[in-house]
């Protein structure tokens, strides 16, 4: 029939319209958040200048390499044409390309030398900020060789690590190193002091021989590495716990002969996300190493490099939240639904402002660490040891929330692989796993309180008090500071409540601390900012929605008694009620 060659969906036909997808626009000129802190306190030209090209770059050119990073993971050669093992780590041209470029924007390099004296940290982490979305994960081996730099120079920068180090941090491509981080063995990832089987032989000449089993080393085509094992005496026998093991360095090297020298990739690792990115199971029989800490100071030594890595992971949960936020915004002036725009609907604008809200909280706090760490290494010497584990504790979580959220605001689109959007929500779940997860972050916490003697807490309430001081007088912030008032005094009483309780109360009473740490720290630098002269009037509703919430889970649930020595038997009880 005639007519049949007017039907829109006939033969090859799928009809006419074709949505249009979400657009990837510069993400440092698409965030007022960002911009209006550094204007705030780094108003430098020369930082803004790089960033702007940073973030062009990223949309116009470093978007695409992610995603190729994503669609041509990397694979493992075990043996050549001809039988012999080579455990070869095969990734992509886009891969290596992130490498390269990684050190030319000087992503390591700028914590080192320090352009903007103690906001260098703080730039270091804007460009990282506006990079690690787009990055492929390269930012994970990123994290990892700041890590190292970081620990090399506090043990000090002499052989035989001062190759390392220049290495580490230079901005020569053809030089530049990445740096691993094997802590993790198969009985224990937390529990590293019980978990570590690997052994240290002490060879001849003062170096060692390393023999063990790395269940989980990502970015393993990294140059070198640290990690942690056990130095046997003459007998054979090692001292076990926290206390036997000693931080080593090695180097990933090949024989003239292509093998690796005293390593066999046993497998990659098949995961949900970052597949981006090589996590091999590595058996380590006879690696060359070298003993960086005093002997059985390996956990205490590598917590330098837990605190960078645990900074650039907060740096990339914010910014993936910062992502789907500014892509779900972006969306939301392109689709249609029941005859409107998806902008004009009050109630989708609620949905992406409450992640907004997340963001810029999430945002402020992790700033504020890399704030902190800055003037630290500037001789500045704030309390900021504890910092680093309260962000990375509630970032992690709030970030797979955010993210799974954005997913939700596209549609079905959200759930399709080839938009590149499931691969942020895969991505974002292994924030809060693999730098320490939330129950072993939030005991961190504890750790650093406990041990401060209460100077952490003292320096944590002055802190946020002085924060809120000024803004008393700035009359539409006053709902907040009120909130916010009372969450803290909320928070004094269980501290002092909970210190007369004992371990057991604190230990359950951990997660929920460090949360009311975090948010209500937060909501101060949310209203802190809404305070400064350039602030606009969407930091002020920030700030209000922020402290809407409850900032202080510690308050209600101590109410509730559930930290009681009786809770724990109940809540087995509850978990195994079969
Ligand atoms: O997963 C990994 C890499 C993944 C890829 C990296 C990506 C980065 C982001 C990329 C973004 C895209 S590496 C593996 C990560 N593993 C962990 O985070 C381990 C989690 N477990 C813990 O954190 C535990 O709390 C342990 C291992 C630290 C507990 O061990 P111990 O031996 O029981 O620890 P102690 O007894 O509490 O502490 C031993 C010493 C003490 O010092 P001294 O002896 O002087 O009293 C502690 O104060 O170490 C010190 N210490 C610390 N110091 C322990 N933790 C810290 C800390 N966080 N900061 C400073
Ligand atoms: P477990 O310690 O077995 O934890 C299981 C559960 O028990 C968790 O929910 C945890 O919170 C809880 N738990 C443990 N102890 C306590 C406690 N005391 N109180 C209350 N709850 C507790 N490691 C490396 O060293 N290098 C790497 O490069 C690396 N890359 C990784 C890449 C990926 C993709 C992943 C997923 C992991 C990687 N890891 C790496 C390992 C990672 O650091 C560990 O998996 C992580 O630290 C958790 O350790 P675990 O797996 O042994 O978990």
């Amino acid at each position: 029939w005639e007519a049949a060659s007017y039907l829109p969906f006939s033969g090859a036909k799928i009809g006419s319209f074709f949505q249009e997808r979400p657009a990837l626009k510069n993400p440092f000129l698409e965030d007022a958040l960002l911009r209006g802190y550094l204007r705030r306190h780094l108003p430098q030209e020369a930082a803004f200048s790089d960033l702007c090209a940073f973030g062009e770059r990223v949309s116009k050119e470093v978007d695409v390499w992610g995603r190729e990073c994503e669609v041509t993971p990397p694979h493992l050669v075990h043996f050549d044409p001809w039988g012999r093992r080579v455990d070869h780590i095969v990734t992509s041209p886009a891969w290596k390309r992130m490498k390269d470029l990684s050190a030319q924007e000087g992503l390591v390099a700028i914590g080192y030398e320090r352009p903007f004296g103690e906001w260098s940290r703080v730039y270091q982490m804007s460009k990282l900020y506006i990079y690690s979305p787009s990055s492929g994960l390269y930012t994970c081996p990123l994290a990892m060789t700041d890590g190292a730099a970081k620990v090399i120079q506090s043990i000090g920068v002499s052989w035989p690590v001062d190759e390392a180090y220049s290495r580490l941090t230079t901005r020569q491509p053809e030089r530049f190193w990445t740096s691993g981080q094997w802590m993790t063995e198969r009985q224990g990832g937390s529990d590293v002091g019980q978990g570590t089987e690997t052994v240290a032989v002490p060879q001849a000449d003062g170096s060692y021989k390393l023999h063990g089993f790395k269940w989980f080393t990502s970015a393993t085509d990294a140059d070198m590495t640290l990690t942690l094992a056990r130095i046997q005496d003459r007998t054979g026998a090692t001292t076990p716990g926290s206390r036997g093991l000693s931080l080593f360095y090695a180097e990933v090297s090949r024989d003239e002969d292509g093998l690796l020298k005293g390593i066999e990739v046993q497998r990659l690792k098949d995961k949900l996300g970052t597949r981006q990115m090589p996590t091999a199971e590595l058996l380590l029989d006879g690696l060359p190493a070298h003993r960086l800490s005093e002997v059985g100071r390996g956990v205490a030594s590598i917590a330098n490099m837990l605190t960078i890595t645990r900074i650039h992971n907060s740096i990339s949960a914010a910014a993936a939240m910062r992502r789907v936020v500014q892509l779900a915004g972006d969306y939301a002036t392109r689709r249609t639904a029941f005859g409107k725009l998806l902008k004009d609907h009050p109630l989708h604008m609620q949905t992406l402002a409450r992640m907004e809200v997340e963001t810029r909280g999430a945002f402020l706090l992790v700033m504020d660490v890399c704030r902190l760490l800055g003037r630290e290494e500037s001789g500045r010497g704030d309390p900021a040891r504890y910092e680093p584990a309260t962000p990375a504790h509630s970032c992690g979580q709030t970030a797979v929330a955010v993210v799974s959220e954005g997913l939700e605001s596209f549609g079905g689109q959200g759930y399709i692989e080839d938009t590149g959007l499931p691969g942020l929500l895969r991505d974002a779940q292994v924030l809060s796993i693999w730098e320490g997860t939330t129950n072993v972050l939030s005991l961190d916490v504890l750790r650093c309180v406990a041990r401060s003697s209460g100077l952490v807490l003292h320096a944590y309430f002055t802190h946020t008090k002085s924060l809120l001081a000024g803004a008393s007088s700035v009359s539409p912030l006053a709902p907040a500071v009120k909130a916010l008032d009372r969450a803290l005094s909320e928070l004094e009483d269980f501290v002092q409540v909970a210190a007369s309780r004992g371990p057991a109360y604190l230990e359950l009473a951990a997660r929920d601390l460090a949360y009311s740490l975090a948010r209500i720290y937060a909501g101060a630098l949310l209203i802190d900012h809404a305070c400064w002269k350039g602030a606009s009037p969407s930091d002020t509703y920030a700030a209000l929605r922020w402290c809407e919430r409850d900032l202080c889970p510690v308050a209600s649930k101590q109410a509730r008694g559930c930290y009681d020595p009786n809770t724990p038997p109940l809540d087995a009880a509850l978990v195994y009620d079969r």
